[in-house]
């Protein structure tokens, strides 16, 4: 059915309309036309042009959207109305109390984008004096914003995915499930998620759907049908839980998975064949014969196309590569040979050397650098310069009795505020590997945050830059940094960047290790480990590295030990 997609379209133009001041007649026109297809109980893609106009308030030019819309997944009016808005601007509709008017007003006036651009200036009080904006017009403002992010809000992957875990597995343990499957945002590893999206098949879809609503896990249901059913989980965390046929659980997983961007692309270029892709499988329009749909390959097959892994499918070029033969062979769990930035209790972290020893051999890795706190970090009770050279003879001693299993002696050393390094040379060169990072400081200005990188990179000592960006997901922003500075800085002096593995971090993100793979810097997955279970975060940078388009070749911990070594003492000289 893709009455909910016209709605929405349909309801979204409304909305720019309405903020570039077009004629109310014609705005009404697209709220009415989206309500009347809002209760129907056919579906549009079903009904004739001529039919269509027999719905109240949808004549020849809205029928001849819609069949638009339905016949190639797009509808360019539409299209080229969003470039006129910047996009978060629809979004401060939703502000209650907050008009198109007063959003175009703050878009001309204070330059104000999105949602958060708005909280900005209404917290520092920068609305008042506009035409209708008073004190407590601004405090209304910030009321409505909290309250939408109560409802809207997306949650950091890493709250999401041990919960998806433990649903999956309680379906296995007590559901008479057939294939079943995580779809959407989580399984394209986002770093964000909106709600969880699970797929099944199932003899008794009945009795799924009873085991899925009375989980444990369940706060509220918010609806239980025999295909379709969802809930709220007791981290207020939405499920929808769907059981498909088995013959459509390919095609199903496909759509599911989305993106929607993807897979819109994928329905325009089926229409161009005489397809038609859904998510009950793949058709011959002429024929109305269905041609695939049980294995989720099948919508790549049909274009001769390789499988596109779910980490890349945010139309952002794969499709392309794809066609091309040119898709990247992405890192893969099974690739990475150890872990460069682990923390012992000698700082802040919660084990000794041989307990994290052993925690990396049961995930089987070859190698592990210890990387303490340095002593600028007093509150993570960094080494001073005779602690971090005790444990360094210390490793170096362990290291000889090993077998099998490497130590790589490190520090995390502080990047000070004003750009200087917490421990001289003399020290660094006495250590198998330098992870730097900022601690501080997150308020100077772009420009001096990136030098304090930048001068950092180009100390011949320095291995790799740790969580570049000082994000916190959900909780921090990232500091102001000049990526490409940074990049091109890590290119010339052979500095990797790391993709900090820890759940809040995912740092860097998706966007610039495509970046940073284009640029051709070396990248390092690490998991930042306080505590031994915390090596298992190694797939959430892995995920994260895989929607950048990595590849083992860009990334240093996939090296054995030897070239490691080898490719760290080159950097050093
Ligand atoms: P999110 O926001 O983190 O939940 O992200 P997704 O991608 O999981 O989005 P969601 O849960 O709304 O939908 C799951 C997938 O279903 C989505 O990635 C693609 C597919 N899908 C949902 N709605 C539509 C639609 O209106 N059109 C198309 N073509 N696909 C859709
Ligand atoms: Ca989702
Ligand atoms: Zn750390």
């Amino acid at each position: 059915m893709r009455n909910q997609e016209v709605v929405k379209i349909f309801n979204d133009i409304a909305d720019i309309l309405e903020i570039k001041g077009d004629n109310p007649f014609r705005i009404r026109a697209y709220r009415r036309a989206a309500q009347n297809i809002d209760g129907l109980a056919k579906d549009v893609a079903e009904i004739s042009a001529e039919e269509l106009q027999k719905i109240p308030g949808i004549g020849a030019d809205l029928a001849g959207k819609i069949q638009e819309y339905v016949k190639t997944g797009s509808l360019k009016f539409y299209d080229e109305l969003k470039k006129e808005v910047p996009s978060g601007l629809v979004d401060i509709l939703s502000v209650p109390g907050l008009g198109p008017k007063t959003a175009k007003l703050l878009f001309d006036k204070l330059n104000i984008k999105n949602v958060d651009d708005l909280e900005q200036h209404a917290k520092e009080g920068k609305l008042k004096g506009l035409p209708g904006i008073q004190a407590k017009t601004e405090e209304n403002i910030l009321k409505g914003i909290a309250m939408i992010k109560r409802h809207t809000g997306r949650f950091p992957i890493g709250r999401v995915l041990p919960v998806a875990e433990g649903i999956l597995e309680k379906l296995k343990e007590k559901a008479p499930v057939n294939k079943l499957s995580i779809a959407g945002s989580l399984r394209r590893w986002k770093d964000t998620i909106k709600d969880i999206d699970i797929l099944a098949t199932s003899k008794d879809p009945h009795k799924v759907m009873d085991v899925f609503v009375h989980l444990p896990q369940v706060k509220e249901v918010l609806m239980k049908g025999p295909t379709k059913s969802s809930l709220i989980t007791n981290e207020g965390i939405q499920v929808d839980l769907r059981v498909v046929d088995e013959g459509s659980f390919g095609a199903a997983l496909a759509y599911f998975t989305g993106s929607k961007a993807h897979n819109i692309r994928l329905r325009e270029m089926a229409v161009r064949k005489g397809l038609k892709i859904n998510e009950y499988g793949i058709f011959d329009v002429k024929t109305e014969k269905k041609i695939g749909g049980e294995h989720e390959n099948d919508v790549y097959k049909i274009f001769e196309m390789h499988y596109i892994a779910p980490e890349m499918r945010e139309d952002t070029g794969e499709i392309e590569a794809a066609l091309e033969g040119k898709l990247p062979e992405l890192v893969e769990m099974e690739d990475i040979k150890g872990d460069l930035h682990v923390h012992t209790k000698s700082s802040d972290g919660s084990h000794d050397i041989q307990e994290l020893i052993d925690a990396a051999k049961a995930r089987g890795y070859e190698y592990l650098a210890i990387t303490d706190h340095s002593k600028g970090l007093a509150v993570a009770r960094g080494l001073s310069i005779d602690q971090v050279l005790e444990q360094n003879k210390k490793i170096k001693a362990l290291n000889k009795k090993l077998k099998g299993f490497k130590l790589l002696s490190g520090t995390e050393m502080d990047i000070k505020s004003d750009g200087s390094l917490d421990y001289p040379d003399e020290v660094l060169k006495q250590l198998d590997i330098v992870v730097a990072s900022i601690h501080s400081g997150f308020r100077q200005s772009k420009e001096q945050i990136t030098k304090r990188l930048v001068s950092a990179m180009k100390n011949p000592y320095v291995s790799i830059i740790a969580h570049p960006s000082g994000r916190l997901i959900g909780e921090r922003d990232a500091y102001e940094i000049d990526m490409e500075e940074v990049l091109k800085t890590a290119k010339e002096t052979g500095t990797a960047i790391e993709i900090n593995a820890y759940p809040l971090r995912l740092d860097l993100s998706d966007m610039y290790i495509k970046k940073a793979k284009e640029m051709n810097v070396l990248l390092s997955i690490n998991t930042d480990t306080h505590v031994t279970f915390q090596f298992d975060f190694m797939a959430y940078g892995v995920g994260t590295a895989r929607r950048g388009w990595a590849e083992k070749n860009d990334v240093l911990n996939t090296l054995s030990y030897n070239a490691l070594m080898k490719r760290l003492k080159r950097k050093a000289g």
